[in-house]
């Protein structure tokens, strides 16, 4: 005698709850294994539901894997590339680091983030091109919750928009990334400007008053380098460079605003900032060359700094 089907229903039920992936799957092909195998009646409709049971578990396990991804912090900030596809997010990419990365003169060329790391003002900055925001994209779709996460945990970001496409496209990623929550610091990339209609790059201008615009062309190395100063700006950061003794470090140590001589030590190292007595400073927030200073003097943008034992 078979179990009642309501009876197996019961079960079948209980023993799902709380299950998922491939946990569940097993338990529901187990069940399935049981399931008296009538082709009509009450035991063919619970296995139509085991079944739509399996799909529907096999969907949610992509969506909650697709519902997050991680992207590995490295430098001193991370700079987000958000535009709609095709706006040359890749390009830029490539033409501000040294990495090879898939562009294309068609939309999704990017399905997932991609990161570079380069060297901005100094300093290593992470870049990172977020794929195409797609209208509805803070409701989850085209994978957009996960892209927002990642967007959410950047530093700040560069809207790209093509200025031989219409400025609508980035709007519609510029309300997704306000639905999600999102306020960072963003200037706007006007790209392909060297393909630009006169009078392009304004409309842009115009669309957008609240970003900073700053026209830019992989084919143009002087655009590139007024783009990487306007991301230096966007940072925020500090630029200090170490003198010992007479030498002086090429390459700074970002800090952040407001940081001290003590956080200066403290990148040096640990112990350093627990046992020196003072410093010396020349610079912007130097008032004379050479000014010796405690260790909470607050440091500026391209100070030199001197950590006295
Ligand atoms: N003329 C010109 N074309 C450019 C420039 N930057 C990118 N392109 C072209 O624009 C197309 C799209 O570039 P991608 O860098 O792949 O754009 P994307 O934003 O990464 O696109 P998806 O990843 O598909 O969303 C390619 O054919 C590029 O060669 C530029 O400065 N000038
Ligand atoms: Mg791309």
């Amino acid at each position: 005698m078979p179990m009642p089907h309501r009876t197996f229903v019961q079960v079948a039920k209980r023993r799902l709850v709380g299950k998922e992936g491939r946990e569940r799957l097993r338990a529901i092909n187990a069940l399935l294994a049981e399931l008296p195998d009538y082709r009509s009646g009450p035991y063919a409709d619970i296995r139509k539901w085991l079944n739509e049971e399996i799909e529907r578990t096999r969907v949610r396990a992509k969506v909650v894997h697709r519902d997050s991804i991680a992207i590995r912090r490295e430098g001193a900030a991370q700079i987000a590339f958000v535009g709609p596809p095709n706006a040359g997010k890749s390009s830029l990419l490539q033409s501000l680091s040294a990495i090879q990365i898939k562009t294309g003169d068609y939309a999704f060329t990017t399905t997932r983030p991609v990161a570079a790391l380069t060297r901005i003002g100094g300093v290593l900055v992470q870049l990172v091109e977020i794929p195409g925001l797609l209208e509805g994209a803070s409701e989850g779709r085209g994978g957009g919750r996960a892209l927002l996460g990642v967007l959410r945990n950047a530093d700040a970001i560069v809207y790209c928009q093509a200025t031989t496409a219409s400025p609508d496209e980035l709007a519609v990623v510029l309300e997704e990334v306000e639905a999600a929550g999102i306020a960072l610091p963003a200037l706007l990339a006007a790209t392909k400007s060297d393909d630009a209609e006169p009078g392009a790059v304004e409309h842009v201008a115009r669309t957008f008053p609240e970003l900073d615009v700053v026209p830019v062309s992989v084919l143009d190395d002087e655009s590139l380098n007024r783009l990487r100063e306007a991301i230096w700006r966007l940072t925020g950061l500090v630029r200090v460079f170490l003198r010992r003794g007479d030498e002086v470090d090429d390459e700074p140590v970002a800090l952040h605003p407001g940081d001290t001589v003590e956080d200066v030590a403290d990148e040096i190292h640990h112990e350093l900032a627990e046992r020196f007595s003072a410093a010396r400073v020349w610079g912007p927030s130097a008032r004379f060359d050479g000014q010796r200073v405690g260790r909470s003097h607050v440091v500026h943008d391209g100070d030199v700094v001197e950590i006295v034992r």
